[in-house]
């Protein structure tokens, strides 16, 4: 029954028709009602969200000594060590894996994506095409090398681990005594797609023989990495927090190379270094803004720039972390506008200045929401300026269509709220794919980073293609566990634990239940995605499923983007305060 419905919520998403057209090349010029009164009492809700922790000055004073040619020197010349293990390992393709595992989980690995690249390539033509022979290999290599080669977007068929089932499909029992086999077995089972029966089992197997483990276990270091692994697999992991875990981990290995270790620890804090002048730029346009200073909104400046770290982290892409920063920060006021604050009067006229794209519509608009409006419009078209000065194409048209978009879906649910109404959970899910506002980021992301800008993509976009839908959907997903117990209580629309009870009858826990079972099912859905051959480029795919990766950090332990001192506080603190300490020797 559960599984039935995840396939009919998973097409309602994918064949979802929004009604966002783009806008005409010439924009409606039409004089529209002159600006209603505003004089008239207005009772309005506030949310109680808490002020910003993070104080102006506090961010503008945080600083870095690892910056500078000493440290670009030093890291220059590990990188050169770290790029001679390649060679050495040439010999024996598990020691190769081993290593590209180790630099990915130390979050290093951008810096040798070419040695990856033509490794996996090898390593996938030797094993894996034509009519080769698989050699039997251990659990364990099977396991790391089909994971990493799926993840690199490599067709390896489930079949790579009949070996190690019996005549009833199930995994040998024996297995189970090696627990590194049976984690890495894990591992990999997350990178299942639709009806692969063989991974499904070995999800399953892995699961409760590792929880078996943890139960017995005093190996502590081996319990520590179970246990990581039990609350989020790899597949689904934040990766600058999880190098941030993995650097403490990796230095209690018995196969620790304290080259690779000095490396990851001094990449860390160099990219720390980076990100933190990212963060000051992107909050002094924020509260050059004043929209922080808005009582009902979250200021939240500091959460948005580590979604966005989420999302992308590379040092190259700072322009790109500052914009789509300057974006969620936006969406989170916005959004507080529309579940919050503004009469339904006031989201009409919003959502109509929206569309029109016009500065001189602005004018029916209260103050609060002209400030709101000019602060969006100056910023996405500063966007699309910077895209047509660098990349020579206007994409402004694209850009106002998701925001037009994301607003009517705002409205739709602002309305729902208005008449009390509990709309089915397909209802729901057709225009909450979208309100979580993943499209939109997504398209900022493709113009911000595609280059060249293809018509095939394009083309794509405009549909949205359904990498783009699954991921928003597990945004809205994870959004929907993590915040919706305080959007109850203060009011808001019901979401889709909610819509389900109402639709089903079924119990809160059951409700919850139900919407994880829903994103292990859209996971196949992104990883059969990933996959298949695309006209995006593998950055914007990465970013796609960075997308989802982050918002199950954030929503880990509840409203991690509106609650800033629990968990996201301590997250901030590792990834762009503090330093790795890096003792002398070590
Ligand atoms: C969600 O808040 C919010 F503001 C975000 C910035 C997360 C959006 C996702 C990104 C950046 P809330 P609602 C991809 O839980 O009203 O209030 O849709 O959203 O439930
Ligand atoms: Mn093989
Ligand atoms: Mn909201
Ligand atoms: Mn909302
Ligand atoms: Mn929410």
């Amino acid at each position: 029954m559960a599984y039935s419905m995840c396939l009919t919520v998973l097409d309602s998403v994918q064949n979802s028709k929004p009604s966002i057209l783009l806008p005409s090349k010439t924009p409606v010029s039409d004089v529209r009602k002159e600006n209603s009164s505003h004089d008239v009492t207005i009772v309005r809700r506030s949310a109680n969200y808490h002020p910003t922790i993070w104080h102006y000055d506090y961010i503008q004073s945080l600083s870095s000594e690892y910056v500078g040619e000493t440290f670009t020197k030093k890291v220059d010349k590990l990188k050169g060590e770290v790029t001679m293990m390649f060679h050495k390992v040439i010999v024996d393709p598990l020691e190769q894996l081993k290593l590209i595992d180790v630099l990915q989980r130390l979050g290093v690995s951008y810096h040798f994506e070419d040695e990856i690249k033509s490794t996996l390539e090898n390593i996938y033509n030797t094993h894996h095409s034509g009519d080769h022979v698989c050699k039997k290999q251990s659990l364990y290599a099977t396991a790391l090398e089909f994971r990493l080669l799926r993840q690199h977007g490599y067709k390896v068929p489930q079949e790579t681990f009949k070996s190690f089932t019996n005549e009833n499909g199930d995994f040998k029992e024996c297995l189970s005594n090696n627990t590194e086999e049976v984690l890495a077995l894990y591992e990999a089972s997350f990178l299942l797609i639709e009806g692969e029966s063989i991974l499904e089992e070995a999800r399953h197997f892995a699961t409760k023989n590792l929880k078996d483990y943890v139960e017995k276990s005093k190996d502590q270091n081996l319990c520590a990495m179970v246990n990581h692994a039990l609350e989020l697999p790899l597949h689904w992991r934040m990766k600058r927090l999880e190098a941030r875990w993995f650097i403490d981990v990796y230095r209690s290995r018995e196969d620790l190379n304290p080259s690779l270790l000095e490396f990851a620890r001094l990449d860390f804090n160099m990219v720390q270094a980076v990100h933190q002048e990212d963060l000051k730029a992107v909050s002094r346009w924020w509260k050059s803004t004043g929209l922080g200073e808005l009582s009902f909104a979250r200021n939240r400046v500091v959460e948005s720039f580590f979604w966005t770290v989420g999302i992308s982290f590379e040092p190259q892409f700072g322009y790109e972390r500052r914009m789509l920063t300057r974006l969620i920060a936006l969406i989170t006021t916005i959004d507080d506008v529309y579940d919050v604050y503004g009469t339904l009067d006031e989201l009409e006229l919003f959502t109509d200045v929206v569309e029109r794209w016009d500065i001189n519509a602005m004018e029916q608009l209260p103050h609060y929401m002209q400030i709101c409006f000019l602060t969006l419009y100056n910023s996405i078209n500063e966007i699309a300026f910077n895209i047509l000065k660098e990349k020579g194409f206007n994409s402004v048209r694209y850009l106002r269509r998701e925001w037009a978009g994301l607003c009517r879906c705002f409205l739709l649910e602002a309305k729902w709220y208005y008449k009390r109404y509990t709309p089915s959970l397909l209802e729901y899910f057709e225009n909450a794919w979208i309100s979580v506002t993943g499209p939109d980021i997504l398209v900022h992301s493709y113009f911000l980073v595609a280059n060249p800008i293809t018509k095939e993509a394009l083309d794509l976009l405009e549909e949205y293609p359904d990498i783009i839908r699954w991921i928003a959907l597990i945004v809205r997903l994870t959004d929907d566990l993590g915040t919706s117990t305080d959007e109850i209580k203060r009011g808001d629309n019901p979401k889709s634990i909610q819509c389900y009870m109402n639709d089903t009858g079924a119990s809160e826990k059951d409700a919850r239940e139900f919407i994880r079972s829903l994103i292990s099912a859209t996971w196949k859905k992104v990883n059969e995605e990933r996959g298949a051959s695309s006209s995006f480029s593998e950055t914007f795919i990465e970013i796609g499923m960075n997308c989802a990766r982050m918002s199950q950090c954030i929503y880990q332990h509840g409203d991690g983007h509106g609650i800033e001192d629990r968990e996201t506080k301590d997250r901030v603190l590792a990834l762009f305060v503090h330093p790795i300490p890096i003792p002398a020797e070590d």
